[in-house]
């Protein structure tokens, strides 16, 4: 078993990326901490340091929510077989927003988003995807190599070009970090991007499992050290926000592993107390 100290840097350093990665790496690790430890003081502390190492996505915030009520192993087991199975639903219930042909532009690396897309191509749809790269970290490296590895025609691009070819594709599909009645929050650029699909009557698509949703009051946006950006800079601030929130206006629909909703009703499930 992997230490904590390992566990939250591997998260921190982006090693492991992704909501919903994340998510279930934190949760593989606490079902063996909490096998050991069980659910008092040292579960409640591991767990604080593993929600606090990427403060923003909100999937494995849910899952500790429920996990601190019920205490159990099982439950534990519960949510990542939930959160597994919940992808497998999203890539056949997301084939609906997938045309038999399309070009399909996305950001970032989305392990959801990407699940719509392989699977419209193994089903034979004739697809192509333009990947951005996705400053400071390329994680559209990683989004790329799993296309390429499919079979699937996929074009590297800046995240400057994305006004450039935004005219060429049919649509985007991106994923989520947390779902919020104000908008949905993911990889900074995706503000960008919906802006650009806007503009150019591009639909813009946004997948998510339901464990996403976010009733957090307050939405903390994850600062990233500047290092990440520029190297050994002196005299100069730098900024480096690892998401942005898109208000809904950007929005088309959202796939979630329960059915495709309208920005409304999202806004109607989210706005309810409780
Ligand atoms: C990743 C990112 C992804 C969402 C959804 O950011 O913004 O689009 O987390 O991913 P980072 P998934 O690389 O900084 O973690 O669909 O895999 O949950």
């Amino acid at each position: 078993m992997e230490s904590l100290e390992r566990v939250e840097k591997n998260i921190k350093d982006v090693k492991i990326q992704g909501a919903r990665e994340i998510a279930l790496y934190a949760l593989k690790f606490l079902r063996e901490f909490c096998k050991k430890n069980g659910f008092g003081l040292k579960f409640e502390v591991a767990a604080m340091i593993l929600e606090r190492a990427r403060p923003t996505a909100v999937v494995l915030h849910n899952c500790l929510e429920i996990i601190k009520k019920e205490k159990k192993i099982s439950t534990i087991n519960e949510l990542i077989k939930k959160l597994e199975n919940s992808t497998k639903k999203i890539s056949i219930i997301g084939q609906k927003i997938i045309p038999e042909e399309a070009k399909i532009m996305t950001h970032c690396h989305s392990g959801e988003a990407l699940s719509v897309i392989k699977h419209a191509n193994k089903i034979g749809k004739k697809i192509s995807v333009i990947a951005t790269i996705t400053e400071p970290l390329h994680q559209g490296i990683k989004t790329v190599k799993e296309l390429a590895k499919e079979k699937i025609p996929v074009t590297l691009i800046s995240d400057n070009a994305i006004g450039f070819f935004i005219k060429n594709v049919d649509l985007v599909i991106v994923g989520s970090d947390a779902i919020r009645k104000e908008g949905f929050v993911n990889k900074i650029g995706t503000y960008l991007l919906a802006l650009a699909s806007k503009e150019n009557e591009k639909p813009f698509f946004v997948v998510g499992n339901t464990l996403k949703f976010d009733k957090r009051k307050k939405l903390e946006i994850e600062e990233r050290p500047g290092s990440e950006i520029y190297k050994k800079l002196k005299g100069v601030k730098i900024m480096n926000p690892a998401f942005d929130l898109v208000p809904w206006k950007y929005v088309e629909k959202i796939v979630t592993e329960k059915k495709i909703f309208n920005p409304n009703e999202i806004i109607k499930i989210l706005s309810k107390n409780g």
